[in-house]
């Protein structure tokens, strides 16, 4: 692959937002915990994080909207596991969460990525939020920082 289709991925300097659902934490902490670790392994300091916890997935969208609106965050980043097992209402709050954090980064123009696993079984939820192997959370920090840069290059 040609070096330009490669986002940089440059995080000193950068803060960043992280919101994070406690419904089916379980599954939101290792999110959260890959999250974290993938924006400082690309030089973002433990002081530039800022988490917020909210009660479940469809909360995200209003937190991150104050997060992004606050202008002090280059991306935030959404975390949370809505698990149709668990409820009949899956595709509603799974929806309302997913077009919500859409719209904000929309409205907002702060890049504002989603780590939500949608899922039918708590365990293929723990796959995706795996240690060492596949994190969703880690794989949405890494598009806050890369869209961050994207965006500071294109107003430059
Ligand atoms: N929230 C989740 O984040 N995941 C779920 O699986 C879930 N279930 O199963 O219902 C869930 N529901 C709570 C919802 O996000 C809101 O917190 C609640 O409806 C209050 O607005």
């Amino acid at each position: 692959m040609s070096p330009e289709l490669h986002g940089s991925l440059h995080g000193q300097g950068l803060r960043f937002g992280m919101v994070v659902s406690r419904f089916n934490d379980v599954v939101t902490a290792r999110l959260a915990s890959g999250a974290r670790e993938a924006l400082r392994a690309h030089g973002v300091a433990e002081q530039d994080i800022d988490v917020v916890s909210v009660p479940g997935a469809f909360e995200i969208p209003l937190a991150a909207q104050a997060m992004a609106k606050s202008g002090r965050y280059a991306g935030v980043v959404c975390l949370g596991a809505v698990i149709r097992g668990e409820t009949a209402h899956f595709e509603y709050v799974s929806s309302g969460a997913i077009n919500g954090i859409a719209r904000v980064m929309l409205d907002t123009g702060v890049p504002v990525t989603l780590g939500i696993l949608t899922t039918d079984t708590v365990q293929q939820a723990l796959v995706r939020a795996g240690e060492g192997g596949e994190n969703r959370g880690a794989h949405a920090a890494l598009a806050a920082l890369e869209m961050a840069n994207l965006l500071r290059t294109l107003s430059s």
